[in-house]
């Protein structure tokens, strides 16, 4: 073994946990001083024959084991430091998992994004990263990645690799890296593991790097919560590389106890209940628009689901009706699940009584976490009032990477993560989520940020002011609404939409209502008054 004495530039920038909780986040035994690569080690030491992934390219935990060894040869061979970032970019298959520990074990940084990031996106996080690689599949439906890849690589100098999976075109297949090698770095617990991308609250996503020692606590705490065992197959419905179905308990949970993963590149009722019948699925992990889905699914759908023990539902708040709908019909317990990918993590548990079940968001995963509910000035509200919730503990982060700015709003200077979030605290310590004070838009459990959108609106060579606001939406939960000021001719919704999909934003921010305005409320020190639109305009 080497020692990771390489750079260590990969920590400008990043906020560390600081000493004093450090220490005691170890002495209490949350930081086990695990890395995630060993996670998978132990498992296929313990269970090299059981079955790791599912699927037509099911492997075997000692098979996993071994292939991601091999990846982290591959991207050392490819003169990969430890330390440095790559960008990752994969729909949900079962690659996903040896190419992940691969990074993981080479010391290399996954910045884990979404497939349905386009240009804005990654080249932002490559930028803001400074990504040597981006991994990507060759397309997914009739989306060409790497055709995206080549403008990424021609923005962001840094990008020297772009390995894909599949047919590669003008770059490097995954599968040709030379894979042999003496020797994988030694890798510290305490260092970033990898980067998430955060749902955004103002302007362009941020990066939330976080830990071995915190994302092996997040993981296999939350694979307790939901009693998860070796005999259990996880199926990764939304996509994989957030938070909630890789690490709570998703992917990297269900890896901890050496159960089996399956996956699905698209979510709706025929494919995911094709999937859950085929591989005998016990737990699973949705947004509520889907849940809702497969609640009237069932009614024709003809797949036997009876292996589904228990369906999680978070990301976006979970109407007590449409809660009370999910036991009946799929016959599975529901868990809610309100987290965030910068930390906090709460569920509701499995013997929690029906009421707080459908009612609430559940409590903190873990003892250590810390929260406080608080009014505009800070200060504490009266127990069972509305307020912020402001959270700090063993696997929240302290600060967003890169972001010092940011950084001085967003976290209190004690350390608590505002979150944005509006909350009621029940004596029980669930937690129920009222309303948001950040300005996102919560459409169908993907998050929009209003300033970034808006920002893209302007540039609009007829927009002079834009504004978007979420509007209920009975299926989404939200909807897209951009309200206008224009200088001459309004542009239509099919115009805006083109507009904005050519400066490369992802699709599920596209507006879905357009709205002209004369001018745009504001509140009494001049911002925006997005209240008032809301209430029409
Ligand atoms: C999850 O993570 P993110 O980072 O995509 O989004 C976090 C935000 C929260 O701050 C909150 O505004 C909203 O999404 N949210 C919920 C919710 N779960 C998340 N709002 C109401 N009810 C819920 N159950 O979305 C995420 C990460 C890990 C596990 C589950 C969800």
């Amino acid at each position: 073994m080497l020692p990771l004495t390489s750079s260590t530039a990969h920590r400008d920038g990043y906020v560390p946990f600081p000493a004093g909780p450090a220490a005691e986040y170890r002495s209490a035994g949350y930081w086990q001083g695990r890395s995630l690569g060993e996670l998978l080690r132990e498992t296929a030491r313990r269970h090299p024959d059981r079955t790791a992934l599912l699927g037509a390219d099911a492997r075997s935990y000692a098979t996993l084991d071994a292939e991601a060894d091999r990846m982290a040869h591959g991207f050392r061979a490819l003169g990969i430091e430890p330390g440095a970032r790559v960008v990752v970019q994969l729909p949900n298959v079962v690659e996903f998992v040896p190419v992940l520990f691969g990074l993981l074990r080479a010391g290399v940084i996954p910045v884990l994004t979404l497939p349905a990031h386009r240009r804005s996106e990654i080249e932002h996080l490559a930028r803001l990263s400074e990504a040597v690689g981006y991994i990507v599949a060759d397309r997914m439906g009739d989306f060409d990645y790497r055709e995206l890849a080549a403008e990424v690589q021609a923005a962001v100098p840094s990008v020297r690799h772009v390995l894909v999976l599949g047919d590669p075109g003008p770059f490097v297949d995954l599968n040709s890296v030379p894979r042999e090698g003496d020797s994988l770095p030694a890798i510290d617990p305490g260092d970033i593991a990898l980067m998430l991308v955060s749902g955004g609250t103002t302007g362009l996503p941020k990066l939330i790097a976080r830990t071995h020692d915190d994302y092996v606590y997040n993981a296999t705490a939350s694979a307790q919560v939901c009693e998860l065992t070796e005999g259990d197959v996880y199926l990764a419905t939304l996509p994989a590389a957030h938070n909630f179905p890789l690490a709570c308990p998703g992917i990297l949970g269900t890896i901890a106890v050496g159960g089996a993963v399956a996956f699905v590149t698209e979510p709706s009722p025929e494919n995911a209940f094709a999937a859950i019948e085929q591989n005998r699925v016990t737990v699973t992990a949705v947004v509520p628009p889907i849940a809702q889905l497969w609640c009237a699914a069932v009614e024709w759908e003809e797949a036997d689901l009876s292996s589904l023990r228990l369906l999680q539902v978070g990301g976006a708040r979970l109407a007590e009706v449409n809660a009370r709908e999910v036991e009946p019909a799929l016959q599975a317990r529901l868990q809610q699940v309100f987290g965030m990918a910068e930390g906090l993590l709460n569920f509701t548990r499995l013997d929690d009584p029906a009421e707080l079940v459908h009612a609430t968001q559940g409590r903190p995963l873990s003892p250590a976490d810390e929260i406080r509910v608080v009014d505009g000035d800070g200060d504490d509200v009266a127990p069972g009032e509305e307020g912020e919730l402001l959270t700090k503990g063993p696997y929240t982060i302290r600060g967003y990477y890169r972001a010092p700015e940011h950084n001085s709003r967003a976290f209190t200077p004690d350390g608590y993560y505002r979150s944005g979030d509006l909350v009621r605290r029940l004596p029980s310590g669930h937690l129920v989520v009222s309303g948001r004070i950040k300005d996102v838009i919560n459409r169908g459990g993907e998050n929009v940020s209003c300033d970034e959108l808006e920002e893209h609106l302007l540039a609009h060579p007829a927009v002079r002011h834009a504004a978007a606001v979420g509007l209920p939406d009975a299926v989404l939960g939200e909807k897209v609404c951009a309200f206008l000021v224009v200088g001459g001719e309004m542009p239509t919704l099919s115009e805006i939409k083109a507009f904005l999909t050519d400066r490369g934003v992802a699709t599920y921010k596209l507006p879905d209502v357009l709205r002209r305005a004369d001018g745009l409320p504001t509140t009494a020190v001049g911002k925006i008054d997005k209240k008032a639109l809301r209430n029409g305009g």
